[in-house]
């Protein structure tokens, strides 16, 4: 007889596709439904698994008839919002948060995270230091011990245009590694932020720096927006696994 470990090997690729969008799912829906509240004010986070997070929003928002007030934290998430007629808000009148849920590129065994894969950072810390909670929903190849373990695209800065060129070189000589301009495709030019900024990506390759002081470092050189390192931001977060489990940390 065939054992599982023999089947999954197998495992066609549409599979393993089919899993992690499961997996994203299965986080975003518990997080959710733990998490959101009658009359609660709620950062609508970036990225592939926060789809999930406020479609179950939405139907929450239906069915239990629900007043929850969201603030997007990127262009992107401010047309999911609108997508599912969800009640749109901003800093300006609710500058104090209940709950932000929120993907994340890494997240370490301190519960650090690497964000900005999709180079929504800046808009994204803003809002989560503005929250009374900060939830990260990923699926199982978001879960590291290290930053730098799986997630190999590097820590993003958002700087300013003018700037990052000095910006890199100061990083690279005191931290090492390399830093990339993140362009969009080839050749066609850096990509712009919702911001109207850069994305600097560092390639770091020292995976035991103290991620507090090094973000601290990085954002008093001038022209430093932000860094992609949150530290100490992330109250709870929910795994999804292949098989449709949630694993908590
Ligand atoms: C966003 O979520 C970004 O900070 C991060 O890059 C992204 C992760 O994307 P996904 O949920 O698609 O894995 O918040």
């Amino acid at each position: 007889c065939f054992s599982v470990r023999g089947i999954l090997k197998f495992r066609p690729v549409f599979l393993s596709t089919m899993s992690l969008e499961k997996a994203k799912q299965v986080a975003a829906y518990r997080a959710v439904d733990e998490f959101v509240t009658n009359n609660c004010v709620f950062g609508v986070g970036s990225g592939s698994t926060v789809v999930y997070a406020v479609q179950r929003l939405a139907e929450k928002v239906e069915t239990e008839n629900l007043k929850v007030t969201c603030i997007p934290t990127s262009f992107q998430a401010k047309q999911l919002i609108f997508k599912h007629n969800l009640t749109l808000g901003e800093l300006d009148t609710n500058p104090i948060l209940d709950v932000t849920i929120d993907g994340a590129d890494e997240v370490d065994a301190n519960m650090t995270l690497i964000k900005g894969g999709g180079g929504c950072l800046l808009q994204e810390k803003i809002v989560a230091s503005c929250s009374k909670i900060m939830i990260v929903i990923a699926d199982y190849t978001k879960d590291s011990k290290k930053l730098g373990e799986r997630y190999k695209k590097g820590i993003p800065i958002e700087v300013i245009p003018m700037a990052y060129v000095p910006i890199k070189n100061k990083i690279v000589s005191v931290y090492g590694g390399d830093i990339k301009l993140r362009s969009a495709v080839a050749k066609a030019g850096p990509v712009v932020t919702d911001n109207g900024n850069f994305i600097l990506d560092w390639l770091f390759t020292n995976q035991d720096l103290d991620w507090h002081n090094v973000s601290t470092a990085i954002k008093n050189i001038p022209g430093v927006v932000e860094t992609g390192l949150f530290v100490n931001m992330c109250h709870k977060a929910y795994f999804g696994q292949p098989e449709g489990i949630v694993i908590e940390r």
